[in-house]
């Protein structure tokens, strides 16, 4: 199925079309008829002659109604534009041009309505080429937007019409059906005896009895589902959904319904702002933003020329790179209103406290984008469910468990940590070794693994602490030795020098012994020797495996051989990290 929402001037003829198109009356109120004017969204749909299903989204033209046309066209990929050819370009027809421009709407076809009244042709000419310039497109990128010429009243080119459709509805991209629901809710009513109802197009993602999504924070459940009037166990967008929730649910045009976790509630956000084609800055400090069928008062914060901070009067579930229309709720007949584009950059925002801290915020979302790597500049350590749920999936493996850290934040710890293991040691002599937790502490981390994690040779962890290394002990020419051989592991901890390459650092039998009696270095078998606190690490990598695992599985996790992993496996059984399940499969403990 398809959606495409009408667009066009009042009195143009966008009802009178979609009635012709479908059979059904998309102004269903009494007072719509009685003034010969939409006032509220109208639902209809058809079968193109390709067999493709298309719903339409009915939108008022008049200018009284922007928020609703707004509400109609945001979650709606694709635009049916209407042009009465005997009025060609008026004011909102304009008004609408810039609204889907600002949105970013690319797909549409322009119709000129009224042919029966006037020579279709220059209304074609003049709003296909403001269409085509504002980058709307009805066949593949790079054509032009196609100028199909009807009459609702006679039905005179209504054939060609829908040929054109087809063709638009063939270059819509398809929406990934594994995409997390947002569905903005544009109607809500209660039906006596089954709860609440909620419409929407749901642009991607798939919805099914029984789901469970939130809705302002609190879970629902669905009940039922249906898609234009049929029932149906799941849809996938794009398409119109009903939704039958259980129990009496608070919902409203404007909010959305939303696969839990996989978005961000925010009332804050800094953004991206694009000035609407002939507006201009600056900006008003209170606007209102319309996204999906949502439309939020908001308080505008500039930070510098193209970045801005908005505070929404509620939270609304959004990702980075969404696009907000900002528009003017103050300005008056024949103004411009709709102001500009706000590209979501993030969704939780540094506070900012310091003098020239907006300026410094400024220059870095003037090189944002909407990513995982831009977030990880702001917010050096993130979980895998935090980026989730910002709409940007996470760059690369994590530094341990689900902690995702931006590159030069981490190096920079890294390069700390020894210098604070150091400090700590000096400052506690008597003790063996700094805590976890102090150093946790120290270096100002949510969480101790990531300490565990910077923990590099020659720094090792026994016992909840961290030590500088224990070659002390040692002759000086075996504790050299030994600190060659741990540099070497630093890279590829788990690649044990082969015996060739311990006789050429002098380490022998009993100079290993000693190393290791020493607590300098962990011996796995004969001959098999690694830093301290390897196994640990070798554990952490198993556990995030697919269990249960088998040796060269492990091997390749590990990035050694099985002359190495062999006996580090059966080390980490008799540790109790790993046990056995059968003759070939391990598991982590
Ligand atoms: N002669 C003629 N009249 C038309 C045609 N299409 C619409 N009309 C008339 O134009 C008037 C407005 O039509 P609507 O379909 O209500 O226009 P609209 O664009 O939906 O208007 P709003 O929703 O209020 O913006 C009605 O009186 C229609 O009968 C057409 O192709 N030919
Ligand atoms: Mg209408």
């Amino acid at each position: 199925m398809h959606v495409v929402a009408t667009a066009g001037h009042v009195d143009h003829g966008k009802s009178t079309l979609v009635r012709a198109l479908t059979g059904m009356e998309p102004d269903r109120l009494e007072e719509e008829r009685r003034r010969g004017l939409t006032i509220e969204l109208g639902y209809a749909w058809t079968a193109l002659p390709s067999g493709e299903r298309v719903a339409f989204v009915d939108v008022p033209g008049h200018e009284r109604f922007l928020g609703t046309m707004l509400a109609g066209v945001g979650p709606v990929p694709a635009v049916m534009f209407v042009v009465a050819a005997d009025e060609g370009w008026m004011p909102q027809s304009e008004e609408h041009l810039v609204a889907l421009r600002t949105l970013g709407v690319r797909h549409g076809l322009l119709v000129v309505t009224r042919a029966d009244l006037a020579d279709p042709g220059p209304a074609a000419k003049d709003a296909g080429g403001r269409l085509t310039e504002a980058g709307l497109r009805t066949g593949p990128s790079g054509g032009a937007v196609e100028t199909p010429a009807v009459s609702g009243r006679t039905g005179e080119g209504l054939d060609a019409l829908c040929a054109a459709l087809d063709r638009l509805v063939a270059a819509l991209p398809a929406p990934d059906p594994e995409a997390p629901v947002r569905l903005w809710i544009d109607r809500a009513f209660s039906v006596r005896g089954s709860g609440t109802v909620v419409t929407g197009t749901l642009p991607a993602g798939r919805v099914e009895v029984g789901d469970e999504l939130a809705l302002d924070g609190e879970r629902v459940r669905v009940r039922g589902l249906e898609s234009l009037k049929e029932r149906a166990e799941s849809v996938t967008g794009v398409a119109r959904v009903a939704l039958n929730l259980r129990g009496r649910v608070a919902a409203d045009r404007g909010h959305a319904l939303v696969t839990p976790g996989a978005w961000t509630a925010t009332g804050l956000a800094d953004v991206r702002v694009t000035m609407a084609e002939g507006a201009r800055g600056p900006l008003p400090g209170r606007l209102t933003a319309h996204i999906g069928s949502a439309s939020v008062p908001c308080e505008v914060r500039p930070l510098g020329a193209e970045a801005a901070r908005l505070r929404l009067a509620r939270p609304l579930p959004l990702h980075l790179g969404d696009v907000l229309l900002l528009r003017d709720p103050g300005r008056g007949q024949g103004e411009l209103r709709v102001l500009a584009r706000a590209t979501v950059l993030d969704v939780r925002p540094p506070e900012l406290r310091r003098r020239g801290a907006a300026r410094e915020r400024a220059r870095a979302l003037a090189e944002a984008s909407a990513d995982a790597a831009s977030l990880l500049r702001t917010h050096p350590l993130l979980r895998e469910s935090e980026l989730v749920a910002m709409g940007c999936p996470p760059p690369g493996r994590p530094v341990t468990a689900d902690w995702h850290a931006g590159p030069g934040h981490w190096t920079g710890l890294l390069a700390r940590l020894p210098e604070v293991v150091r400090r700590y040691a000096e400052a506690h002599p008597l003790e063996p070794g700094m805590p976890l937790e102090a150093a946790r502490h120290e270096l100002g981390l949510p969480d101790r693994r990531l300490v565990t994690a910077l923990v590099r040779p020659p720094l090792t962890v026994a016992d909840g602490r961290i030590t500088t290394g224990r070659t002390a002990g040692l002759p000086a020419p075996v504790a050299r030795a030994v600190r060659t051989l741990l540099d070497g592991l630093s890279e590829t901890p788990f690649q044990a020098p082969e015996a060739g390459r311990l006789a050429e650092l002098g380490l022998g039998p009993r100079e290993l012994a000693a190393a290791v009696r020493a607590g300098a270095l962990l011996r796995v078998a004969d001959g098999v020797v690694l830093a301290p606190g390897a196994d640990a690490r070798a554990a952490a990598v198993l556990a995030r495996l697919p269990q249960p695992f088998t040796v060269s599985q492990a091997r390749s996790a590990l990035g050694t051989s099985r002359r190495v992993a062999v006996p580090l496996l059966e080390h980490l059984d008799r540790r109790g990290f790993t046990e056995r399940v059968d003759d070939v499969h391990r598991r982590s403990v």
